[in-house]
């Protein structure tokens, strides 16, 4: 067996972690989705819980030596409902993805009709997007944003539902800054006698911490991934009523994953823990009021914010109210040691590739505790650099700018 460190049994793997570590280190993270795990949680993703197989659940186990791995499970189970108030956790779910995929397959057939928002208004591909498998198995039908506030439009959500009598509707988005009614989503869906999923990735942190209202008491299934606001592990996350609760668990194991990755769960128990202290609350409020004073920096400066602003971690900005695209504005930022994404913003012309927005999310920032006099500096920078995209003197100079801030602000500075 090979015992020697990673830095001598595979150097090429270990330069491009540290490369990458670097990368994090020295620029600044503004992808919506994504974030910095603690220490803790980094601990146990490394574990030796990667060794385990568990098949099944705890107590009921297809292998043999599971009692160490099934306190972990359960602990994750437990902090899971008491930080969301659910009555049923599934924490087994590898990705949002699958978390979404095992809801599908425990209540719809296939060809059932599924309503979920589209990609282009802020949706997701798996919300039934037809590159996706919810968009190939179900028959889908979409609802988007009013033209003119770019808002969630529930009146016309309801008349789309009673006209199509949908058998599940799927609230949640990738790419929309508004409070979402998860109450109102359950008024339609009780009219038209539809089951109701929220899917909360993106604000699944604002959400243990009370700062967006919780779809929890309002929907059947509430799924999420855990990495984004949440700041845990890549990895996701199944809520449900009890009544639901054996079906879900047979859609995830056996339906559609074998072995649990039981590090993963681990990682997971220990983000939830941090996430009931209060300290996350303290964090999650400051990661909102990040996220408005950068759009009001970048609004005063004459960039345009989609729907006029944000009510959570993320807006979404118009980068054709400077005559530019969302990949030439990914690219020019990438340049000059910001990192974002091109993104279609509501009734966009532009295809996805090319996109006529970008997305920006102060999640990973606030972890390394920016505040808003560092999003006042950023929004100046980010201005500066979509100002002259061709510019290589002016990125260079943003990228000196931003090594200096992140210098600042260290990240993974413990060896
Ligand atoms: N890729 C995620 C995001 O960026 O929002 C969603 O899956």
């Amino acid at each position: 067996m090979v015992h020697g460190p990673l830095a001598t049994v595979d150097p090429e793997i270990h330069q491009a972690i540290v490369a990458e570590r670097q990368r994090q280190n020295q620029g600044l993270e503004l992808i919506a989705s994504e974030n910095f795990v603690s220490r803790a949680v980094l601990e146990a993703t490394g574990s030796v819980l990667t060794n385990k197989y568990a098949e099944g659940y705890p107590g009921r186990r297809y292998y043999g030596g599971c009692e160490n791995v099934d306190t972990v499970e359960r602990l994750a189970r437990s902090r899971a409902r008491k930080l969301f108030g659910a009555e049923h956790a599934n924490v087994q779910p590898h990705s949002g993805s699958s978390a979404n995929m095992a809801v599908y397959f425990s209540a719809l057939q296939p060809g059932d009709k599924l309503m979920g928002m589209e990609l282009s208004s802020g949706g997701h591909l798996t919300h039934g997007h037809p590159l996706s498998y919810s968009g190939r198995d179900f028959e889908v039908v979409a609802y988007g944003v009013d033209r003119d506030s770019e808002r969630i439009d529930y009146d016309a959500v309801a008349r789309l539902a009673r006209q199509e009598r949908p058998k599940m509707i799927v609230a949640g988005a990738s790419a929309y800054s508004r409070e979402i009614d998860f109450e109102r989503f359950r008024a339609i869906a009780d009219e038209v006698e539809a089951l109701l999923m929220v899917d909360m990735a993106h604000i699944a942190g604002l959400v243990a911490a009370g700062i967006h209202p919780s779809p929890v008491p309002h929907a059947d299934y509430v799924t999420s991934t855990t990495h984004k606001t949440l700041r845990g592990p890549r990895s996701g996350l199944i809520l449900c009523r009890k009544v639901h609760r054996a079906a879900v668990n047979r859609a995830v194991f056996p339906g559609l994953q074998g072995g649990p990755l039981m590090h993963v769960i681990a990682a997971k128990a220990v983000a939830f823990k941090e996430a009931l202290s209060p300290s996350f609350v303290e964090y999650q409020k400051q990661l909102v009021a990040n996220a408005r004073r950068l759009a009001n920096g970048l609004a005063d400066r004459g960039l345009r914010i989609v729907s006029g602003g944000t009510d959570n971690h993320l807006l979404l900005v118009d980068v054709t109210s400077i005559g530019l695209t969302g990949k030439v504005a990914e690219e020019a930022l990438e340049a000059a040691g910001i990192t974002a994404n091109k993104n279609t913003i509501p009734y966009d012309e532009n295809p996805p590739m090319i996109a006529s927005g970008v997305r920006l999310g102060t999640a990973a920032l606030t972890t390394r505790e920016m505040g808003e006099a560092q999003m006042d500096s950023i929004g100046e920078m980010i201005f500066e650099v979509l100002k002259a995209p061709e510019s290589e003197s002016v990125q260079r100079a943003i990228r000196g700018r931003v090594e200096e801030l992140c210098a600042e602000f260290p990240l993974y500075d413990w060896q």
